[in-house]
């Protein structure tokens, strides 16, 4: 069972099946109005100084399990007029303060489901309007189809090598209205730039996972000979019981496996995406003049 199989309309199943993400009207005016009202409301208990930051950064279990639920009862039903089936993970803010040092570099999410005969999405939700500028959020449309389906807490992207420099050139920015939402594939390579407006950028998010997909968690662990995974199957609360630094030495892992690495190149990369095929092409050129991506 797939995120992409669990959306209403047909042309977001196609258009998330095939590259990997949708954008959508998400939120009404009350609803974004609500979540503002709650994030000024907690803001200064996140207690996290830094450019950017999302909840479950927050040292403080209280803050953390608060902005899940808050979050969540305004976004997961808002979610719902849009997809059958679905559950939340977890749900937090992600904040980008005013100024340099706020980017984030291209990464993907953490595993959540067992890949890939399960996925999992984040729902990216800019309570005021976004674009280059002031820290939209950028993907690599058809990333989704890399299989690395273990991404571990501690462990580092297989395109680390790469991420500053010639990844980056492959990025697309999503400009979006306050309310819309974009709907992306954990596996999906994103990013966000500077925040170079004169305005914080909130945004509010919530995991989704197929109703029927047990929730595990991986952890990277150097180990003695040769680097390790720990998977751990998990409870609703995991998300706001742990936040996203802590090493999770209370838990005992189902099971631990030595774990291959093998680095990611540029070629390989755009292979998989088809970043070369004329059909591949002409969707870029098309991105420009839509939102939605092109299928
Ligand atoms: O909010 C952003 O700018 C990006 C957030 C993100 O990519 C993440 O937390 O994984």
């Amino acid at each position: 069972m797939h995120i992409a199989d669990l959306f209403i309309a047909k042309s977001y199943r196609d258009a998330f099946a095939e590259q990997g993400y949708v954008v959508l009207p998400l939120l009404k005016k009350e609803e974004v109005d609500a979540l503002l009202h709650f994030y000024n409301q907690i803001e200064k208990s996140a207690g996290v100084a830094k450019p950017f930051y999302t909840s479950i950064w927050s040292d403080d279990k209280t803050h953390r399990q608060s902005v899940n639920d808050s979050v969540n009862a305004i976004l997961f039903p808002a979610v719902q007029r849009h997809l059958v089936k679905t559950k939340p993970v977890f749900a937090n803010f992600m904040v980008k303060e005013r100024g340099e040092d706020s980017a984030l570099l291209p990464h993907q999410d953490w595993s959540f489901v067992e890949e890939p005969m399960f996925d999992s999405a984040t729902v990216w939700c800019p309570l005021g309007d976004v674009n280059k500028t002031n820290g939209n959020l950028q993907v690599i449309p058809g990333s989704h189809l890399l299989n690395n389906y273990k991404r571990a807490r501690f462990s580092d992207a297989p395109f680390r090598e790469i991420e500053k420099t010639e990844l980056k050139k492959l990025l697309v920015d999503i400009p979006m209205k306050a309310g819309e939402a974009i709907i992306l594939n954990s596996r999906m390579i994103h990013a966000s730039p500077n925040n170079a407006s004169n305005k914080q950028r909130v945004v509010a998010s919530v995991v989704l996972a197929p109703q029927q997909a047990p929730l595990f968690h991986w952890e990277y662990e150097q180990g003695d000979a040769n680097p390790l995974t720990k998977k751990y199957s998990i409870k609703d609360d995991f998300f706001y019981a742990y936040s996203c630094y802590e090493t999770l030495s209370d838990l005992i892992p189902i099971e631990t496996k030595s774990f291959a690495e093998k680095l990611l190149t540029l070629e390989e990369l755009k292979k998989t995406i088809g970043y070369n095929s004329v059909e591949r092409k002409l969707k870029r050129v098309l991105s420009h003049f839509f939102t939605q991506p092109v299928v």
